[in-house]
């Protein structure tokens, strides 16, 4: 009874989140389980809005993106992400599901972050699955890793669990949660190519454990990593934590290069304005690099420098769009 209260229909909006300790790498496919804890921040810009609802007479979901209906992959992981939620409230009515991304999909802008938190909350929502913001993280979870991280808003570690641990408690050990942070950064935005990436990141991570000879030791660097950015934040150390969040990501696309054959999602846009930003740096202004599945670049300073950064990244990759972010909020329920 007090689903038939609840279920039905429900909107939720999330925003992405850029890792500033990455993660790369599953050790469980099926749950979705990562090698290496992450830890990320939540934007401000780019929220992808989703509404399920469920539809009693139908007898396959139905996947709308941005308009058009899904195929192939993208309406397999929706279906597969429903069902595990339909097993969970013991119900199997079929849904539609509406998305809209104001972000380009697939283009290493954490587009299925910001969709599967959406997704998992609105659909929770909707099937009447009572669940505390831990539980909407390990659920946001198994759509997609990165989008454990975008139930929460500003910085969030998800922690990787128990590497030794039974499927269940391994399920139940990874999830995300807020880290404290005394920071207020901007994080500038350069798309230099929206396009769809060439590579998944799931496919690309996948090669990457099994190929690369580097990935080891990227992957055991994680921790220290992870110490130092929780520590960063607390003290509000922008330069520690832009100083850990570069050489995170960069020893990232080195285990990448490494793979056989090489992964490689930057392009000649990408290096120049890597090259800008250390000129930035020369220059005394304190911008941080990050890059994730793709070219584009995103660039961490105070909200103080923001303005200058993005013209000095604008001025490296002219025809680029250039967005300003800063911390964002964690996944709501807008209503139903
Ligand atoms: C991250 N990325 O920590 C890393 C850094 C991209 C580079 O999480 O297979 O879409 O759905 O769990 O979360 C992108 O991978 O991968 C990602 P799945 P996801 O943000």
């Amino acid at each position: 009874p007090a689903r038939a209260a609840t279920a039905g229909t429900a909107t939720a909006v999330a925003h992405p989140n850029i890792a500033l300790v990455k993660y790369w790498g599953k050790r469980d496919e099926r749950l979705v389980l990562p090698r290496t804890d992450s830890l990320s921040m939540t934007l401000d810009v780019f929220p992808t809005t989703t509404r399920v609802r469920l539809d009693p007479g139908a007898g396959q979901d139905t996947v709308i993106l941005d308009g058009a209906p899904a195929k192939g992959e993208a309406q397999r992981r929706v279906t597969a992400f429903l069902d595990l939620v339909r097993e969970r409230a013991g119900m199997s009515l079929r849904a539609v599901v509406d998305s809209r991304n104001t972000v380009p999909t697939g283009a290493g802008l954490a587009s299925s972050a910001s969709g599967f938190a959406a997704l998992a909350v609105a659909a929770a929502a909707a099937y009447g699955l009572r669940l505390d913001p831990a539980g909407l993280s390990r659920l946001a979870r198994r759509g997609s890793g990165s989008a454990s991280r975008s139930v929460f808003g500003r910085f969030a570690v998800w922690h990787a669990g128990d590497a030794d641990a039974t499927p269940r408690d391994a399920d139940l050990g990874s999830y995300a949660e807020p880290v404290p942070a005394d920071l207020d950064p901007a994080l500038v935005i350069a798309v230099v190519h929206a396009g769809p990436k060439s590579v998944s990141s799931r496919a690309a991570m996948r090669h990457t454990v099994a190929t690369s000879p580097l990935y080891a030791a990227w992957a055991a660097a994680a921790g220290d990593d992870l110490a130092g950015m929780r520590a960063a934040l607390a003290r509000g150390d922008l330069d520690a934590v832009g100083r850990i969040a570069e050489h995170n990501a960069l020893g990232m696309h080195a285990t990448m290069l490494a793979a056989r054959p090489a992964v490689r999602y930057l392009s000649p846009a990408s290096v120049t304005v890597l090259d800008r930003v250390l000129e930035l740096r020369q220059d005394k202004v304190a911008a941080y690099a990050t890059m994730d599945a793709g070219p584009n670049v995103k660039v961490l300073c105070s909200r103080a420098d923001a303005e200058r950064v993005a013209d000095a990244v604008r001025e490296a990759a002219p025809g680029s769009r250039v967005v300003v972010a800063g911390p964002g909020p964690g996944a709501r329920l807008l209503h139903g």
